[in-house]
């Protein structure tokens, strides 16, 4: 099957309403579809064809989701990269992704060095082509490529196809339902899942965003209060942050906002209760890159009766716990579903993302009797730090490279600021200050992944085989 082109079949059918607005200013559909040409034209003067694979590396305003919708219409598949990495962390992405272009946001251009690089300055002075867009859009095409990182400490470029987007879009609004005037509130990164999932609904659903660069709680607060924007998306730490700003101005939530979507890691309930009192109404989500963002949505109406549950999976998808025979037992969350991605580019190319047709998450949780999911532990080892993934083995990689470690262990600890923060417990073999070898990890990874903490030990736990227990090191803290 295929699709409709989604930019021009929303100019079509709804070009008049808002699709995007930024501090003061605002775009409708069809106003956003023309730009979207525009940079299609100039794209492919550039030589980006349907047949290329590009990465884009820019913070979140209007310039980045024009090159975005520019590079939807030429047919090109998008790697997202995260803005927050290191130089090395994005060479590795550059390299494993194989792309021809990298398409940098002109602020961001000290973080890559390549000659494949094309400043989006350049593409703006670059003189259009004609450009005809294709009608139809394939079901099977990938549209966009995230990395998440795995136990192995080498992140994975996951495939995100049409279809991917498409049902996660459908199956949100079954949920959650949608009506002409909403308008989604975007200040989660565009190039996670939880942002670029508000633009494919925007598109699908003729929806409006109201797009900031950079999550500021006070304005969350004011426009939810104020009723300006009908959802947003947040993780933990925002909410918290959106609270503190409703309580501290006695303010309450506007009876024209509809929900948050709260997800990324597990959500306080604590957090669930203020926003109850703030009259903010909470949907908490499970989800992740290789679904396209939410698998299982809580309803409002059931956030009391099952506090603490991420919900039921929405309408074409399906939960099951590996390996279990009755409600209640905990086990392996498994995923099927149209959401669900084909699989990973690069190096892990050839690795299966599901097996029987079921993606394993590495996740543990129950259903209750009435199939609520709950989900009580994640991924061997990740730690969420404010929403952002952080795997021990990366870490420990890079204090390992260090001549004056020898070994080295990371686990999280509870963070009342960021929910969880990784800090590492290191052996040496000479000298060496903690200053120094954290100054070190910052020159080489994002700054949410330096450990927040640092301490000096003469040995790690370990197993009969060697193996580093982390779950030890836990205990340590
Ligand atoms: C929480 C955020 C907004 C914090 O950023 P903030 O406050 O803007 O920080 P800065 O001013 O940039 O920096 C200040 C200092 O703080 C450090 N720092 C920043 N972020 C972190 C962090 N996460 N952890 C630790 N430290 C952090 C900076 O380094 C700086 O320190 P110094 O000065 O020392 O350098 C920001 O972190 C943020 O945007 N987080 C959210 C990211 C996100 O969206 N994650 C979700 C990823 N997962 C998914 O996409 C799948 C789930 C999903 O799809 C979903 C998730 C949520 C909601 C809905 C859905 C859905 O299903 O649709
Ligand atoms: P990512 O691939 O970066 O999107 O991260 C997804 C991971 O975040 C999931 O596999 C879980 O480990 C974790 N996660 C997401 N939502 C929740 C939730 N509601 N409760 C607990 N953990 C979650
Ligand atoms: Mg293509
Ligand atoms: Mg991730
Ligand atoms: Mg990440």
């Amino acid at each position: 099957m295929n699709y409709p082109n989604w930019l021009s079949q929303r100019s079509y059918l709804s070009g008049d309403r808002m699709a995007l607005s930024f501090q003061e200013e605002q775009w409708t559909f069809s106003e956003i579809n023309d730009l979207a040409l525009e940079y299609a034209g100039k794209l492919t003067a550039l030589g980006i064809t349907a047949d290329s694979r590009v990465a884009i590396l820019a913070k979140s305003n209007p310039e980045f989701v024009f090159v975005m919708y520019g590079c939807l219409h030429v047919g090109c598949e998008m790697v997202m990269l995260n803005e927050r990495l290191a130089t090395a962390e994005l060479a590795y992405q550059i390299d494993d992704s194989g792309v021809e272009y990298i398409l940098v946001a002109d602020p961001l251009k000290d973080k890559v060095a390549s000659s494949r690089v094309i400043l989006f300055s350049e593409i703006d002075a670059a003189v259009a082509v004609g450009f005809e867009p294709q009608q139809q859009w394939q079901q099977d095409r990938t549209i966009s490529i995230m990395y998440t990182s795995g136990t192995t400490g080498h992140p994975k470029g996951v495939r995100q196809t049409a279809e991917n987007h498409f049902s996660s879009a459908v199956s949100s609004a079954l949920n959650i339902g949608i009506a002409p005037d909403d308008v989604w509130l975007c200040s989660v990164p565009l190039f996670h899942i939880s942002g670029f999932s508000i633009l494919m609904r925007s598109l699908i659903y003729g929806m409006g965003v109201r797009l900031y660069e950079k999550f500021d709680a006070e304005r969350s607060a004011e426009e939810i209060c104020k009723g300006t924007v009908t959802h947003m998306s947040v993780v933990g730490v925002m909410l918290e942050r959106i609270l503190s700003h409703v309580e501290e101005s006695r303010s309450h939530a506007s009876t024209g906002f509809k929900a948050v979507l709260a997800g990324g890691g597990p959500i306080p309930v604590a957090y669930i209760k203020r926003a109850e009192k703030c009259g903010i109404p909470v949907l908490q989500t499970y989800g992740m890159t290789e679904t396209s963002s939410q698998t299982t949505t809580l309803q409002s109406a059931d956030a009391e009766r099952k506090m603490g549950s991420s919900g039921k999976p929405l309408f074409l998808y399906e939960v099951k716990i590996d390996d279990t025979q009755k409600p209640g037992d905990t086990g392996e969350i498994l995923i099927r579903g149209p959401q669900v991605t084909p699989g990973y580019i690069g190096r892990f190319n050839d690795r299966n993302a599901q097996e029987d047709g079921w993606l394993h998450t590495g996740d543990i949780g129950y259903l209750d009797a009435e199939g609520f999911l709950y989900v009580v532990d994640r991924r061997s080892d990740l730690i969420v730090s404010g929403g952002e993934n952080v795997y021990p083995a990366e870490i420990e990689k890079v204090l390992l490279s260090h001549p004056a470690i020898r070994e080295a262990g990371v686990c999280g600890a509870a963070s009342e600021k960021w929910g969880e923060v990784p800090v590492a417990f290191v052996v040496l073999n000479k000298k060496a200050t903690a200053d120094e070898l954290l100054t070190y990890c910052r020159e080489q990874i994002a700054p949410y992944k330096v450990p927040k903490r640092l301490s000096f030990v003469e040995a790690l736990p370990r197993n009969a085989s060697n193996k580093l227990l982390r779950r030890e090191l836990r205990t340590w803290l």
